[in-house]
């Protein structure tokens, strides 16, 4: 064993939410697992460590909080998720109820519903040239087609108190600053208007949500449970997927040769967003807390230790990537950890990967080029990575 390394990076400050790179390659180059002194936690950043971590469910357990909250000590802001924030053997039964929803029936049906709204969508902004790529594409895009999927009306309120509860969830996974302050200022509302859209009788028969309701009754869950599985796609499938069709956008506007390769190969709609998700990858990190002493590579934690799993620093390892930092639609991407992996491992990724495939088919399909027009803002969130505006033009082909 060897002696750790103490860092005073700080994964809440706006400076490493807004652009991590520098601070991860620090924490994977100081070693395996790395303290953090201003808050008392681990990280851990390397591919193979992340892997080792997130595959180990026994000593780093996710029951006290995916979140730097420990839920063992600390009142969380919100209910304890039963999904997420579980562990076997009552995620393993949590978890077979959620994805046993998603069969390939029903995903066909989304297919044909997604490529239409995206088309329909691409084409007004063919229309109009200038556009802003978060707040007219990828914000629109999933608050329409999600909400539809579940059996929720879409309307402007949906589309608002969604995007509102992704902000939420993901500010209230870090430190409370003035983010998670902000964030929280009027959560009330946002809180009783998912808790009332993910009850059964709120959902449309037909839909993702009623089957969640369907498969928890049928596996002798209770009526409220069947609710929190349903809040559990609320709260993780809106923010992250506009995060990840904004990120996208931004790379294909900004790398024309990659563009080109998309405009060629129809295939590579799905490779830009796949790609993307590992470079900019959204979801920066989730925390395990560890249940016993525990190696990492060369160190030992002790129990009860919280622990940073940094999915954004093992998608640009350098140990485990070729040119980690450039955007490649050819890359082989199996591995990246933009999804996590293990027992947790987005339970919706086959709907983000068809959203993202929905998107960019429409794009390439329509327009010719896609350019920058203007600098991208980044909106800061304590554990999401995102863009708060996106100036585009583009060329119908
Ligand atoms: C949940 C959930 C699931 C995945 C991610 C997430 C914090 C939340 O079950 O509520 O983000």
């Amino acid at each position: 064993m060897t002696s750790h390394t103490a860092s005073r990076v700080d994964p809440y400050s706006d400076e490493f939410l807004a652009e991590p790179w520098d601070d991860l390659t620090l924490i994977r180059d100081a070693g395996h697992a790395v303290w953090l002194d201003r808050y008392g936690i681990w990280a851990i950043a390397r591919h193979d460590d992340v892997v080792a971590a997130l595959r180990n469910h026994e000593k780093f357990s996710s029951s006290r909080g995916v979140g730097l909250a420990d839920l063992a000590v600390d009142q969380s802001w919100r209910r304890p998720s039963i999904l997420v924030e579980a562990d076997p053997p009552e995620h393993t039964r949590n978890r077979k109820v959620v994805a046993g929803t998603m069969t390939p029936k029903a995903l066909r049906s989304l297919e044909s519903a997604f490529a239409k709204a995206a088309g329909r969508i691409v084409d007004e902004l063919i229309d109009r040239r200038q556009f802003d790529g978060v707040r007219d594409l990828a914000e629109v895009f999933p608050t329409e087609v999600f909400p539809r999927a579940f059996g929720i009306e879409v309307n402007d309120e949906t589309r608002q108190r969604l995007l509102d509860y992704g902000s939420l969830v993901f500010n209230g996974n870090g430190v409370e600053n003035q983010r998670f302050r902000t964030a929280m200022a009027n959560a009330e509302e946002t809180i009783s208007w998912v808790t009332a859209t993910c009850a059964r009788d709120a959902l449309q028969s037909g839909g993702i949500g009623a089957a969640i309701h369907d498969a928890a009754e049928a596996a002798g869950l209770t009526p409220d449970d069947g609710a929190m599985l349903v809040r559990s796609f609320l709260s993780a499938g809106v923010d992250t997927t506009v995060s990840g069709i904004a990120f996208a956008l931004n790379n294909l506007a900004t790398e024309p040769d990659q563009w080109l390769l998309v405009r060629e190969n129809p295939l590579l709609a799905r490779a830009a967003f796949e790609e993307t998700i590992r470079r900019d990858c959204p979801v920066i990190g989730f925390f395990r807390t560890t249940t016993g002493s525990t190696t990492v590579g060369d160190l030992e934690i002790a129990g009860d230790q919280k622990v940073l799993i940094l999915f954004a620093g093992a998608n640009r390892d350098p140990r485990r990537w070729n040119n980690p930092d450039g955007f490649d639609v050819t890359r082989r991407l199996t591995g990246h950890l933009g999804y996590g992996i293990g027992i947790h491992a987005c339970v919706g990724m086959v709907i983000a990967r068809m959203e993202g495939e929905a998107v960019f088919t429409a794009l390439r399909d329509r327009v010719r080029l896609i350019e920058p027009n203007g600098e991208p803002i980044p909106r800061l969130n304590n554990s999401l990575r995102g863009l708060d505006s996106l100036p585009l033009s583009i060329e119908p082909a």
